[in-house]
């Protein structure tokens, strides 16, 4: 839990030893707050400095700091953690502050940041603001602008916040290791000016991507494209929160990549628009409507809508091998073989083995062995049935009437009578099939396209 009350002790205590030098003395490192919890964290409402409407990190939290003079002091912790994937599946990480990803550091435009950087790894480490103007020897790139930080130190960068927006941190050291253990944080800067686009909810999320064996605990470092668990906030659906909000609200979600590909988000039952990047703020006259963004490698799209549509909308990567966990990818298409003789052959050699998808996948009802520390490749169940998602996969709930700081889940949504698709009662044996007159074919036994090439399909 979060040692709150003894952070602000601390602030108390210190307060007067204000150093409006702009260097920090060692006596005046400020306590760190840590995090055991995995789920959603209430926003932290700003006690001192300008005033704003707080984020919330999905699965996370935000980095709560003193006042030490004029400048906002916070202190992030690099360190080795245990991080709860979704129920059934914990890795064992790098991060800061108790969790991987870290905290959200939120400030205001104009704000004077020094951040506490302790070491805690078995190896050196930096931290780079990514996004944030600031002078190059505040930059946080190892060698080029700052002595890596041995393990045990602390450092410590200041700068402004001259802009307001989205930002991101994460080492710049043994970066392609670190990265891939997971160390990553999001940066909100609020605009001074509270007129500027406000929203009601402000969600904000990074994703990341892992190769944890199923039954082993520590990610591949040097995997480059087959990962097998794709994370937002280093959880998996459906170990993922809810986005719990108020019909009519005006909502914001801001999203960072530092896996390593592109993400097609998606969100179900609503138009959107970006209006933030990890550059500034889109202009409105350079917006256009999507359901679909795609966010690169090494950035951050946020995007704006009105929540006018209730209901329970799927959120989620469209890439669909990112809705899936513990996913291998050496797997033959076996729809249309029998498998019955298949399965018979396998069951003798490999007796937990299974034949995967004659009829395609369908597997989210299934139940099959596993391993100790992994999770289904398609899981979670809604009041329908089973979902069979994983990974990049939640759900946008929006209901009438939830107060102003309620994030939590409101349970499935009532749909009004006659709103849900449903099965018809047909008179007939078998539904109609329209059968083209002129070659007398069913539609159910295509003709091979001119110019396929049916040697090649052989081998499939
Ligand atoms: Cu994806």
């Amino acid at each position: 839990m979060l040692s709150r009350r003894n952070f602000l002790g601390t602030a108390t205590a210190l307060a007067s030893a204000a150093a409006v030098t702009g260097r920090a003395q060692a006596v005046t490192i400020p306590e760190a707050p840590m995090m055991e919890k995995v789920t959603m964290q209430p926003p932290l409402y700003p006690t001192s400095g300008p005033d704003y409407n707080p984020v919330v990190t999905l699965n996370g939290w935000t980095l709560p700091w003193r006042m030490n003079g004029d400048w906002k002091e916070f202190h992030l912790v690099a360190e080795p953690v245990e991080r709860e994937f979704a129920e059934g599946m914990k890795a064992y990480l790098w991060g800061y502050n108790g969790q991987s990803p870290g905290p959200t550091i939120e400030t205001v435009e104009g704000d004077k940041v020094r951040i506490f950087v302790t070491n805690k790894l078995p190896e050196h480490t930096t931290v780079h603001w990514h996004g944030v103007i600031l002078p190059s020897g505040m930059d946080g790139v190892g060698g080029l602008s700052q002595p890596h930080i041995p393990p045990g130190k602390t450092f410590v960068y200041e700068f402004e916040m001259k802009h307001s927006g989205s930002f991101m941190y994460h080492p710049h050291s043994d970066e392609m290791v670190q990265m891939a253990m997971g160390m990553m944080g999001m940066i909100v800067v609020h605009p001074r000016d509270r007129s500027f686009r406000p929203v009601d909810r402000d969600f904000v999320f990074i994703m990341s991507s892992y190769l944890i064996d199923p039954g082993t605990y520590l990610p591949k470092v040097t995997e480059m494209t087959d990962f097998n668990m794709w994370a937002w906030n280093s959880r998996v659906f459906p170990g993922i929160d809810p986005l719990a909000v108020r019909l009519g609200d005006r909502v914001r979600v801001r999203v960072g990549n530092l896996t390593m590909t592109n993400h097609p988000i998606h969100l179900h039952g609503h138009s959107f628009a970006v209006s933030c990047t990890d550059g500034g703020w889109v202009p409105e006259s350079a917006q256009w409507p999507e359901v679909t963004t795609d966010i690169p490698v090494g950035s951050i799209r946020a995007f704006d809508f009105t929540a006018d549509n209730p209901g329970d909308w799927a959120f989620h990567c469209h890439k669909s091998h990112h809705t899936m966990n513990s996913m291998g990818h050496d797997v033959r298409n076996l729809i249309g073989v029998n498998k019955k003789d298949l399965a018979k052959v396998l069951g003798k050699l490999a007796p937990d083995a299974m034949v995967m998808g004659t009829t395609g996948g369908a597997m989210g009802e299934m139940e099959m062995p596993m391993p100790d520390n992994t999770l289904p490749m398609m899981t979670g169940s809604g009041q329908f049935g089973p979902i069979e998602m994983g990974g990049m996969f939640t759900v946008m709930k929006i209901r009438e009437g939830l107060a102003r700081d309620d994030y939590r889940d409101p349970g499935p949504y009532k749909h009004p009578p006659g709103t849900v698709a449903y099965e018809v009662a047909a008179p007939q044996k078998e539904a109609p099939r329209q059968v083209n007159d002129k070659t007398k074919t069913k539609a159910t036994e295509p003709k091979p396209m001119k110019g396929m090439n049916m040697k090649g399909m052989k081998g499939m």
